[in-house]
């Protein structure tokens, strides 16, 4: 393939809330939308492209209620040029049903969880029907899918969804290794590269964000292999060693700053678009 912006710069993801965090414990997680599109901008300044969305209730919770994504997708595409994908992973406790309904907020992307796993305590539930039928919703709503790969049988159910129903909206095929989560894959270079080394052919980029302490390895292993990267507080709240993260674009601006020397500088969020093959 001809050399572009999309395969020498870095594609930074934030992932800036997630479902797991309390705000009483961390009142520094962005919960309200206010939260969301002050954080949005700031990690739009500081090199992010896409940002990976989950959204809390009133009280903080988290929710997939219709109307707040609408909003949320709305309010994030006015404030910014940024890629929105919603998380149609949710929390554990959300039923599938309703993790199908995340499509109707309209956005660019949604997150596609490539199989069930262990998930700490809990179990993070993705059977072959539902992501089956979240990918054709997907293809039908011209939404692109982001693969969530938890665990290297995920990188071979990628497979079975594109030998089964073709490419996703768009044509390209980007997944993200989520590594480091209590069940899934370790936060390691050694795993990382065997996901990598399995990706089926069609896959035309991939990130990756290593879980609590793996990230700053991960973040390392995936900018020298050629990936991309996913950062934010749904991964990991601590900049360094007895430093919490107090904002989101400090976990952008220090993966700019690596991705940055090593000569593979942030993908402006045009340049993501072409990347992932989300509409205009
Ligand atoms: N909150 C996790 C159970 C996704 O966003 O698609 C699932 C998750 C994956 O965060
Ligand atoms: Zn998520």
């Amino acid at each position: 393939t001809t050399p572009s912006a999309g395969a020498t710069g870095t594609l930074i993801t934030v992932a800036p809330t997630g479902a797991e965090h309390a705000k009483a414990d961390l009142p520094q997680l962005p919960t309200t939308l206010e939260e969301v599109i002050d954080t949005a901008r700031r990690c739009e300044a500081a090199g992010a492209s896409l940002i990976h969305l989950h959204l809390r209730d009133a009280e903080h919770r988290p929710t997939l209620d219709a109307g707040l994504l609408r909003e949320a997708v709305r309010a994030v595409r006015e404030a910014t040029d940024l890629v929105v994908q919603l998380s149609t992973g949710g929390s554990v406790h959300d039923p599938l049903e309703q993790r199908l309904t995340v499509l109707d907020a309209e956005p660019d992307s949604c997150s596609l969880t490539c199989g069930t796993t262990n998930f700490g305590d809990d179990v993070f539930l993705n059977p072959w029907p539902f992501m089956s039928a979240l990918y054709v919703q997907a293809q039908e709503r011209e939404v692109v899918p982001e693969f969530e790969l938890f665990d290297l049988g995920h990188v071979h159910a990628l497979r079975r969804l594109l030998d089964t129903h073709g490419l996703p909206f768009g044509g390209a095929v980007h997944v993200d290794f989520v590594t480091g989560v209590p069940g899934g894959m370790p936060a390691t270079t050694a795993a990382l590269m065997a996901g990598v080394a399995m990706l089926p052919a069609e896959v035309t980029s991939w990130s990756a964000t290593g879980i609590g302490r793996g990230h700053l390895p991960v973040m390392a292993a995936a900018l020298s292999a050629g990936g991309h990267l996913r950062v934010g507080m749904e991964d990991n709240v601590v900049l360094r060693r007895g430093r919490l993260v107090e904002h989101n674009d400090e976990l952008v601006a220090r993966a700019a700053e690596l991705a940055t020397l090593l000569q593979r500088p942030p993908l402006s969020c045009e340049d993501a678009r072409g990347l992932l093959g989300v509409k205009d």
